[in-house]
């Protein structure tokens, strides 16, 4: 399968999180990208195709404010990264003074995404990856794989978190339907819900959002992904959520994924993204379900048999030792 990364991605470097009430090494780190790297063989760099399909998903202010979050950090005096720490409650048009604390709260909604010296330039090549992968399904290959790092499906059109700051499934599904795909489907198996996805789609009927995830009663993002979230107006009935219990294994998790298939597969969408998050294994540091590496394989061969042409964006995995294998044993399974 083509694969596509960019090293520019290696550039974003948060050195802490906020984590149960102290600061802790960020998960998300470059290393991710050096397994997957080993494990998958060559790679395609990205071609850059600017901002405006970043821009047809993100509000040109948020963009501005990513740009700029880190230089504006340290214009404040600030040492290390950028971090929030002072969210408005009711954050739909907050009014937001320009000052680089009022705004990392207007444009978040945690603390554990910071922005380092390199996050603009790591999260739009992030962007472009998984354009350039789309590139290929769209001129005719079965499948393609974007090694998209920071990872995307956290953020909305107008706020960052999650490890995530620009929305790469979503900004490669928009330009697919730019592209002429009339209905494209995301099916999101990352191990946390995919809120960012979900919102940017929420109403719209020509993108169906499904997602396998750990229950938002007990794993976070917390606020999203119940199963009675379905969407709205036009998009009433085109977001499924289907919440799984911590210690779910592949039997647990099967017929969930029977379930998000049929779903697609009765939408009928000219082309399928999967937001693909390895922290789903046994072993990830931070999640608690129980797939196993080979059990990875058999999950894509279920979804490659949907038969669509499909664009694979990479999401989260934390176990960096494992990621690689587990990464390879998927697209293999493809
Ligand atoms: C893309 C993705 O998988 N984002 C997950 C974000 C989860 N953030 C909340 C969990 C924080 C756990 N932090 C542990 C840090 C250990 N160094
Ligand atoms: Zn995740």
């Amino acid at each position: 399968m083509r694969c596509v990364w960019d090293d520019r991605q290696r550039a974003h470097a948060p050195e802490l999180e906020l984590h149960n009430g102290g600061f802790v090494p960020f998960a998300e780190t470059p290393a991710r990208a050096e397994s997957i790297l080993a494990a998958v063989g060559p790679v395609e760099a990205a071609a850059d195709h600017g901002e405006a399909p970043l821009r047809a998903v993100h509000t040109a202010d948020y963009l501005a404010f990513l740009r700029s979050a880190h230089a504006d950090w340290r214009a404040a005096g600030r040492p290390g990264d950028a971090n929030g720490y002072a969210w408005p409650v009711v954050r739909r048009r907050p009014r937001a003074p320009d000052r680089i604390d009022a705004r990392l709260g207007a444009y978040s909604f945690d603390a554990s995404s910071p922005i380092a010296a390199g996050t603009w330039d790591s999260a739009y090549w992030g962007a472009q990856t998984a354009l350039t992968a789309l590139d290929a399904v769209l001129a005719g290959e079965r499948a393609a794989f974007a090694l998209c790092r920071p990872p995307g499906h956290h953020c909305g059109a107008d706020y960052l978190g999650g490890y995530c700051y620009l929305s790469n499934a979503a900004i490669a599904a928009e330009a697919a339907i730019a592209a002429g795909r009339r209905k494209v489907a995301i099916l999101d198996i990352d191990y946390h819900h995919g809120n960012g996805t979900q919102d940017i789609f929420y109403a719209r009927g020509d993108v169906l959002f499904a997602s396998i995830h750990a229950d938002p009663r007990t794993d976070y993002p917390f606020f999203w992904g119940h199963a009675d979230e379905t969407g709205e107006g036009a998009g009433e009935g085109a977001t499924l959520n289907l919440p799984l219990p911590r210690g779910a294994d592949l039997a647990a998790y099967r017929p969930a994924l029977e379930t998000a298939l049929e779903r697609i597969a009765a939408f009928a969408p000219a082309l399928l993204v999967v937001s693909y998050g390895a922290d789903t294994f046994a072993g990830d540091p931070i999640s608690q379900f129980r797939l196993e590496t080979a059990d990875y394989a058999i999950v894509a061969r279920r979804i490659a048999a949907l038969g669509l042409p499909a664009l694979i964006v990479m999401e989260g995995g934390y176990a960096v030792e494992a990621l690689g294998a587990n990464v390879a044993a998927f697209l293999e399974g493809f």
